[in-house]
């Protein structure tokens, strides 16, 4: 491979540079502004734009090496139709009219029979809105194709705020620099927010307390002041004996509880349930450790400092996560914490974006469709619904299965049945993508997708608030096309010609946001910032129905559900089942985003191989030495896997960093292989770290 950042000719070394502003497309709340050097068509250099202020000119590892995934020499670049057996990846060379015409022709049969029977997968592998559901939405709403309920990793905490704070809102991440006490709660911040971890750390410069609660010692918890340890899965009970504490030594604002929330007193009598001792024995951390916690809360409290919670995604991917981050959530307003720049809790910022839904996806055209009020399909109950049958509570049997921005074969749980529902010879599958995914070896057509660096889009923002324009860089490598020019080109074909559909991606960037950005500002500088007040709820004002920040929820309640937040077991506990004494978590790893980059060497290196995190007391207890070949398994699976035995893991707890490819383990399985389909509490969200498994002693490499 010839190396990207160096010129290949003569002449492209004597070409003059130039700079294209960008915005990093991955699902992460950082939302970068790239900095692209072009010199001869050919991007060069790649760097964090140092006048955006959360990108400060600094990019993760990841991304620092994002020219190696565009010019990767595996890069499709071609369409390409499958020749072998469903699921083998073998696949010859089409041109584009005829592998459009060919989909065309297999899509409009099938709607002509019930459009429901085609449903669209996507997710994050783009966070940009045009070319994530910009184009897409609209064709799959003409079509009257079935909607897909987008859970996979955010819904159970974003319902919680719903009902909590009103809305994916929270304090600035900025303003983290002010706090003088930050709980990182449920977030590997290094991996994951590394722009947030910049501001923790020059909080902890200025003197400020760093706790990390997370069951995993990850890099993160090694670097904070304290770690608590807790079981996967039992974070409303630690929450409930913070308040617990609160109440108790009186750390409550009460005027701020009495003007600023609704149903302090049901919070207080609740959480008098919770002493540090129950929620130690349901956590398994020493009540000591809780105590002291809650006596860092407390001081920071009587000294009228402002304390911050990074609370994140991580805490929500078990059967009580939506319920967790309400309790937690909780936590700023009985200390009235959000009286002070620095003060308050963040999970995702992406509420404040006035995105106008309607004018980008143009739910209106499903009236213009043959099925004005299509079914919804969880994603992340795919494996299932691909294996359906179809019948009159359910609708159509899934026909045709339409993948972009996305790699369920390798992320979806359960994979095991994702897999089997893909080898369905009849189903139809067409896969968008820029690499030969486990999810594209599925494919019946898979079409070369552009990379950020090759197209137009906007972006918003989960960790700050601004918002970002991104500009192609450089042409589309080889015949690669954006996800928007393929939906564009199917409506045509199906006769769609609602005016929409000709909208090109410049079009979509500003229709996006409407007016309510400044789009001259966007293309002179790269991004703008929405007008979020720095301390946005000290006096209130919660977008709730009651404007309060919501303890005690009536529309929760109305629906049947506890208008407190509920402490809630996990579907699989840890050591419930003697057959399957261990949880098993995985989150991911450092170096990959997803399974993005896992194909990428530098990145791969740097990972090594995929394996399994296991506390040395219950590797002992299973004869397991660092480097042994172990089978992981329960009930839906069995993955091998290499065993790494660390207290990074804790005990009871085991932890298999992801996500790696499929085709990369060693019998062609990953962690999903273990993981189940059963959801949350709230917001049908998978249960990813929720799952119960045992360890033994494989065959040694
Ligand atoms: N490097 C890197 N960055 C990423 C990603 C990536 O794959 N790699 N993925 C991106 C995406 S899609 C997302 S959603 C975010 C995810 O980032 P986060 O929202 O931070 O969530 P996770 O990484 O899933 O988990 C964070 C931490 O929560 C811990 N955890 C697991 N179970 C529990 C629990 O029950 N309670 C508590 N308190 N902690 C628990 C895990 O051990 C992990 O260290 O990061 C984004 N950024
Ligand atoms: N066990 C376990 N499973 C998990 C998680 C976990 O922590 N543990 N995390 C979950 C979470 S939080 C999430 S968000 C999901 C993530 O699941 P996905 O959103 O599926 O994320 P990726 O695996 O990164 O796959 C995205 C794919 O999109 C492709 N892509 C990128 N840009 C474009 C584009 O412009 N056009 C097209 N057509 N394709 C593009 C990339 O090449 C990549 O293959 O995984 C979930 N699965
Ligand atoms: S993955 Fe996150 S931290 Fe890395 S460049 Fe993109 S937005 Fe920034
Ligand atoms: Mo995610």
């Amino acid at each position: 491979m010839t190396n990207p950042t160096q010129p290949h000719t003569v002449a492209a070394a004597l070409a003059p540079e130039t700079t294209v502003l960008g915005a990093c497309p991955h699902d992460c709340p950082d939302t970068c502004s790239l900095v692209t050097t072009v010199r001869d068509g050919r991007a060069v250099h790649l760097r964090g734009n140092p006048d955006h202020p959360p990108t400060a000119g600094v990019l993760c590892t990841k991304v620092s090496r994002y020219l190696e995934r565009v010019h990767h020499p595996q890069r499709l670049t071609q369409p390409l139709k499958r020749v072998g057996p469903k699921g083998a990846g073998q696949f010859t060379p089409v041109s584009w009219d005829e592998a459009l015409d060919d989909i065309t022709a297999r899509l409009r049969a099938i709607a002509a029979r019930d459009p429901q029977a085609i449903v669209p997968y996507s997710y994050a592998g783009t966070m940009g809105l045009v070319q994530g559901e910009g184009m897409a939405a609209r064709f799959f709403h003409r079509l009257g194709a079935s909607l897909l309920d987008r859970t996979i990793c955010a819904s159970a905490g974003a319902v919680a705020l719903q009902a909590t704070l009103g809305g994916k809102v929270g304090m600035p991440v900025h303003t983290f620099a002010d706090s003088r006490l930050i709980l990182i709660w449920g977030s590997h911040s290094i991996a994951s927010n590394l722009h947030f971890w910049r501001y923790a750390q020059q909080a902890k410069r200025a003197g400020a307390t760093l706790v990390c609660i997370d069951p995993r010692r990850t890099e993160t918890a090694d670097k904070c002041d304290a770690h608590l340890a807790l079981l996967p899965g039992t974070d409303a009970a630690l929450a409930y004996a913070l308040i617990h504490e609160c109440f108790v030594h009186g750390w409550v604002d009460h005027d701020y509880l009495q003007r600023h929330t609704v149903g302090w007193e049901a919070l207080r009598a609740r959480a008098l349930q919770w002493p540090p001792a129950r929620a130690a024995a349901v956590c398994g951390l020493p009540e000591a450790a809780i105590k002291a916690l809650a006596r860092d809360i407390g001081a920071c409290f009587e000294r009228g400092e402002p304390i911050g919670i990074r609370l994140n995604y991580g805490m929500q991917r078990t059967r009580g996560g939506g319920n967790a981050v309400r309790a937690v959530a909780c936590l700023p307003a009985v200390l009235g914490a959000w009286r002070r720049r620095g003060g308050g809790l963040l999970l995702s910022s992406s509420g404040w974006y006035p995105v106008q839904r309607d004018a980008l996806y143009r739910p209106d055209l499903l009236s213009h469709s043959p099925c004005p009020q299509p079914r919804t399909i969880n994603m992340s109950t795919i494996g299932d619904a691909l294996l359906h049958p179809g019948g009159a509570d359910w609708g159509p049997r899934i026909e045709a299965l339409i993948v972009y921005n996305s790699n369920p074969a390798a992320v979806a749980p359960q994979s095991g049945r994702v897999v089997q529902g893909l080898r369905r010879d009849d189903l139809f599958t067409v896969v968008l993508e820029q690499f030969q995914t486990d999810t594209a070896d599925h494919a019946d057509y898979l079409l070369p997708a552009t990379t950020q660096l090759e197209h137009w889009d906007i972006h918003l923002s989960y960790g700050h608030t601004d918002v970002l324009l991104n500009r192609p860089a450089i042409a589309p490598l080889g015949q690669a096309r954006p996800n928007t020019w393929v939906f564009r080109e199917l409506a045509r074909r199906l006769g769609f010609d609602e005016p929409c559909f000709d909208d090109d991606d410049l079009t979509l960037c500003r229709q996006a946001f409407g007016e309510a950005v400044d789009f001259e500002r966007l293309l002179r500088d790269g991004w703008a910032p929405l007008p979020v007040p720095d301390v946005p709820f000290a006096e209130g004002g919660f977008p709730t129905p009651s404007g309060k920040c919501e303890l005690f929820s009536a529309t929760l309640a109305a629906q049947g559900l506890d208008g407190l937040p509920e402490v809630l077991p996990n579907h699989e506990p840890a050591g419930a089942d003697p057959r399957h004494p261990l949880a098993m978590i995985s989150p991911p790893a450092r170096h990959f985003l997803n399974s993005t980059f896992v194909n990428v060497k530098s990145l791969r290196d740097a990972e090594g191989e995929p394996c399994l995190e296991i506390h040395p007391d219950d590797a002992a207890a299973r004869g397991i030495t660092d480097g042994d070949i172990v089978e992981v398994f329960n009930d839906r699976g069995r993955h091998r896997t290499r065993a790494r035995v660390t207290t990074r893991a804790r005990p009871g707890v085991v932890v298999g960093l992801g996500i790696w490819w499929r085709k990369d383990g060693l019998d062609g399985t990953n962690v999903n292989e273990l993981t189940s389909q059963a959801l949350t509490d709230l917001g049908r969200a998978p249960t990813f770290y929720d799952c119960a498994v045992q360890v033994r002693r494989g065959v040694t490499a």
